[in-house]
């Protein structure tokens, strides 16, 4: 990669995965996956993995000096790192997505986005600018009501178009990284024997056919009646598409990327604004996605980068991940 900074940030995540992975790999599932007794922020029982997981990330992250603060789905609130103070980089991410399938050995994996603050964390000394006078700028420049507050004036970030790379490891039959920047999309698989992730797809493009559609369908009671998804599932159905859903978004969406196919995760009446996380699940699927050659829209039809950096920092989202293909036919409905 050609930029210096996000080279040592995919170190540090890459150091990460590698432990993570190791520590996955010679433990007893049973017990990676036994629940401690608390619940996160998005009010999901919180396994000992998520714990091991979060904790790993949380160690090696602050080393490099070009992070300036993350936040988890494990983590209330970000953590900031007062050593990287004038870092420009922002990280969110899932450090073990899908973790109550380890038991029942179906992959998993840490998801991650990386945001760079489109301006840098004023220093008097070094800028001749104050905080309040650069957020005045961002009010006067921002015409919509959400003004920035001072939460995401600190994030300093606008929507998920300050993405600059984002992506996810995998922990199934391989350990396999797969990093997106608008430049390039590769996958990357883990050789044990050198301790190295090795190149194994590079430039990857979204395969324009769809042999699967991906939605947990057992949901379709929850959907709301006559719309655009409900009747672009029907037309799956009718053609004859095979179902496919792990429980593991990480899993399903790499499916998609590989094998082409959609992956569907739309709002119903039990999660009225979605069930997944936008910063840590949607954000850097649908980078991912808009990077191959995909559509990521949220289902009101919205591009999901184009959505604001939300206040609520486990703001959950709709998401629909189409090829173009597929797209067009659920446009035409
Ligand atoms: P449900 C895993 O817990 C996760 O966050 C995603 O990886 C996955 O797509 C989703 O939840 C599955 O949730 O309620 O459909 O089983």
């Amino acid at each position: 990669m050609s930029n210096p900074e996000l080279n040592d940030i995919l170190c540090a995540i890459k150091q990460s995965c590698i432990e993570l992975y190791q520590t996955v790999s010679n433990n007893n599932p049973f017990y990676l996956s036994s629940p401690v007794n608390s619940i996160n922020s998005s009010s999901d029982t919180v396994l000992r993995v998520d714990l091991i997981a979060n904790d790993i990330f949380h160690s090696i992250l602050p080393q490099c000096p070009h992070i300036h603060g993350i936040i988890s789905e494990e983590d209330k609130e970000p953590t900031y790192f007062p050593a990287n103070q004038n870092a420009e980089y922002f990280i969110a991410f899932d450090p073990i997505d899908g973790s109550k399938n380890i038991e029942n050995n179906i992959t998993t994996g840490s998801i991650f986005c990386i945001f760079k603050y489109p301006y840098p964390i004023y220093d008097n000394d070094k800028n001749n600018k104050n905080r309040n006078e650069v957020r005045n700028e961002i009010e006067i420049n921002d015409p919509y009501e959400n003004i920035i507050s001072d939460n995401q004036y600190e994030r300093g970030i606008n929507s998920g178009r300050d993405i600059v790379c984002a992506g996810y490891c995998l922990f199934g039959a391989h350990c396999q990284l797969l990093v997106s920047t608008k430049e390039s999309t590769d996958l990357f698989t883990y050789n044990i024997s050198t301790g190295l992730f090795e190149l194994t797809i590079g430039q990857i493009s979204l395969p324009n056919i769809n042999p699967f559609y991906c939605i947990n369908q057992g949901y379709s009671y929850l959907w709301y009646e006559e719309s655009q998804l409900t009747a672009f599932i029907e037309l799956q159905m009718m053609r004859g598409k095979s179902l496919r859903f792990v429980g593991s978004m990480v899993a399903d969406v790499h499916r998609a990327i590989i094998k082409g196919g959609n992956f569907l995760y739309p709002s119903n009446s039990k999660h009225p604004n979605g069930r997944l996380r936008l910063l840590y699940e949607v954000y850097p699927m649908s980078f991912i996605f808009e990077n191959i050659g995909g559509v990521a829209i949220t289902d009101d039809n919205k591009p999901i980068l184009d959505v604001y950096f939300p206040e609520n920092w486990h703001q959950r989202s709709s998401i629909l991940l189409f090829n173009n293909e597929d797209y067009e036919e659920f446009m035409a409905l």
